[in-house]
């Protein structure tokens, strides 16, 4: 990602942006960053920041894909639960996607309290909400919430158990059915995630589980990407370090995946719009609801920690 090279070039009515330089998707603003793997193809399922944010009031999902890393596709708005649900009021934000038995799943939190479900036959949608109503809320039985509700995140382990990871300060998990809409297990609480905030993600290599998340604010300082790691899906967990430093934006958001033979980090920051944390008048407070999706690839070392990574910027 090191030389600057930015050409948006229309194909047969598609669009296909061509990015090797961060941020890689400069059509709108993006945040959040989910990344999976399905076949051949990289997406991204990020939230979407919008032109006019006056807060943290995301509406819509669009996801981009990449079969190279260097040429991103705009696949489009995929869902909009503002609209589409019967249910979602507000603020969409975070998202994950997920596949089983040829069906995309599409995890979303809505309103800072609800965790919502949408289905497709495609990764790129689109996404119908797949039950009518949350699949899992701060006020469902087990559930400790004392901040938001949101950022959901899920794995399916080796044996095809799906897990859903969720909170901001505490981090929930509730066993998914195989039918990926319900679940019906007691919520774990994960211990040994030192200073989650929020922003979970999880992922496993080499039999061993790694939680990364945002870290709080400190001193004045943006948050950090943190990591631990365990033997045991549950936990409990043991902190090992920082993956990524603060970045422009007031929060950090991330996901860990391998594609082609190379590990990434995707990430955002509020480069494009000029944003750096903290926020020098109100005016310019203003422009941190407009963050962009950037990537650059990760390391570990040989006994599997992570090493820390080095931002590329333009
Ligand atoms: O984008 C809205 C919220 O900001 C996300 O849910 C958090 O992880 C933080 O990035």
């Amino acid at each position: 990602m090191k030389k600057t090279l930015l050409i948006a070039l229309t194909i047969l009515g598609t669009e296909a942006i061509l990015a090797q330089n961060n941020p890689i998707i400069t059509k709108r603003y993006s945040a959040d960053p989910t990344a999976r793997v399905f076949g051949n193809t990289l997406y991204l399922y990020p939230s979407h920041d919008r032109n006019e944010a006056k807060w943290w009031d995301m509406e819509d999902y669009y996801v981009y894909s990449t079969t190279d890393m260097k040429k991103w596709k705009d696949c489009g708005k995929v869902f909009s639960p503002l609209t589409e649900t019967n249910w979602a009021k507000k603020f969409v934000w975070a998202p994950d996607c997920v596949q089983r038995d040829g069906k995309y799943y599409f995890y979303f939190p809505t309103d800072q309290k609800h965790i919502g479900v949408a289905v497709s036959n495609s990764p790129t949608g689109p996404f119908k909400d797949a039950i009518g109503k949350p699949l899992i809320s701060e006020d469902s039985p087990g559930i400790i919430s004392n901040r938001d509700f949101i950022d959901p995140s899920v794995f399916i382990d080796d044996n095809g158990q799906a897990y859903l990871f969720v909170g901001q300060i505490v981090l929930n998990c509730v066993k998914l059915n195989k039918d990926m809409v319900s679940y019906s297990d007691p919520v774990h609480i994960i211990e040994g995630v030192d200073d989650f905030f929020e922003a979970i993600w999880v992922h496993k290599r080499k039999g061993k589980y790694y939680l990364s998340y945002s870290t709080a604010h400190k001193n004045g300082q943006g948050p950090q990407i943190a990591y631990a790691m365990s033997d045991k899906v549950l936990g409990p967990y043991k902190y090992q370090g920082v993956i990524l430093d603060a970045v422009s934006s007031g929060t950090n958001h991330h996901s860990i995946v391998d594609f082609k033979g190379k590990s990434y980090l995707f990430y955002h920051t509020s480069d494009l719009s000029n944003y750096r944390f903290p926020a020098g008048t109100p005016d310019h407070a203003f422009i941190q609801w407009r963050r962009s999706v950037c990537v650059d690839e990760l390391h570990y070392n040989a006994d599997g920690t992570i090493q820390p990574v080095i931002m590329t910027v333009n």
